[in-house]
């Protein structure tokens, strides 16, 4: 038995099964563990979702801010972007049957051997991971409810950017799916910034150097857990901490795949 974890698939099928196909990727007896945003932007979202549906027993996935927004646009809550490929899944038969398989998937997975956790973005400035737990568990509660279309709306919005204890709690809701899933840098004070998505390298030369990557906050936290995300392809990698695991290195951008085989400790490449 062995455990994969690839970066944000994007709807890149072929490139889903290039991967596996390098592993040896066997469903029958692995674990494929992935960062979420499945879907959008690749060529066949509809069968990526096939895939992992049909695998699901084999599959540990966190949700990204575009499968989010895919649940939302599915419902008619929002319109599709017009960069994303979704319309093949969308008209499925089987939508329905996908949508409720992604509503379930959580937003945070504890690590192989308890080590530490994944989610699709990071650990929010402030938190320790038992609140990173918690709050998670309370949106999963909230997207499994049959009225779960009521709390869709709530996934929008950039504010509160601040974590408080005295919030009410439709506002932690929304900052946790926010930290959880779409922050990249954040402030000393542990003020979450959704502008900016390029590299800490391009922060540096243009921004205010006020902000810093979620990871560089209080990084004793990742000392006794490691930390395996997505969603920044454009730090190819590259976080300067061995604890703290970047897999999104934009596959669906032209760059390639990185597969963690955790037994071995390992990194494949695989180039799109
Ligand atoms: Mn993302």
């Amino acid at each position: 038995m062995a455990d994969y974890f690839i970066g944000d698939i994007q709807g890149c099928y072929a490139g889903l099964r290039k991967a596996l196909a390098v592993v040896e990727f066997n469903p029958a007896k692995d674990v494929l563990w992935l960062t979420g945003d499945l879907i959008a932007r690749g060529e066949d979202s509809l069968a990526v979702l096939k895939y992992l549906y049909k695998n699901s027993d084999s599959v540990k996935t966190v949700l990204g801010n575009h499968d989010l927004h895919f649940l939302a646009v599915a419902n008619g809550l929002k319109k599709a972007n017009p960069k994303d490929n979704l319309t093949n899944l969308l008209d499925s038969s089987k939508l329905p049957k996908y949508l409720d398989w992604l509503r379930q998937q959580p937003l945070i997975q504890a690590l192989p051997d308890k080590s530490g956790y994944m989610t699709h973005a990071g650990l929010p400035p402030l938190w320790k991971p038992k609140t990173a737990k918690l709050w998670a568990k309370n949106v999963s509660d909230e997207l499994n409810t049959s009225n779960y279309l009521s709390f869709l709306p709530l996934l929008y919005g950039n504010k509160p950017s601040v974590w408080t204890e005295e919030m009410p709690d439709q506002d932690k809701l929304r900052y946790t799916i926010s930290a959880l899933t779409r922050m990249r840098f954040c402030s000393p004070l542990g003020e979450l910034d959704f502008s900016q998505k390029g590299s800490p390298s391009l922060l540096d030369q243009s921004m205010s150097k006020s902000f810093i990557p979620w990871f560089q906050l209080a990084p004793k936290r990742f000392d006794k857990n490691k930390w395996i995300f997505g969603h920044w392809a454009s730090l190819m990698g590259e976080t300067g901490n061995k604890n703290i695991i970047a897999l999104d290195t934009g596959f669906v951008w032209g760059n390639h795949f990185t597969l963690l085989d955790w037994q071995t400790q390992s990194f494949i490449r695989v180039d799109a």
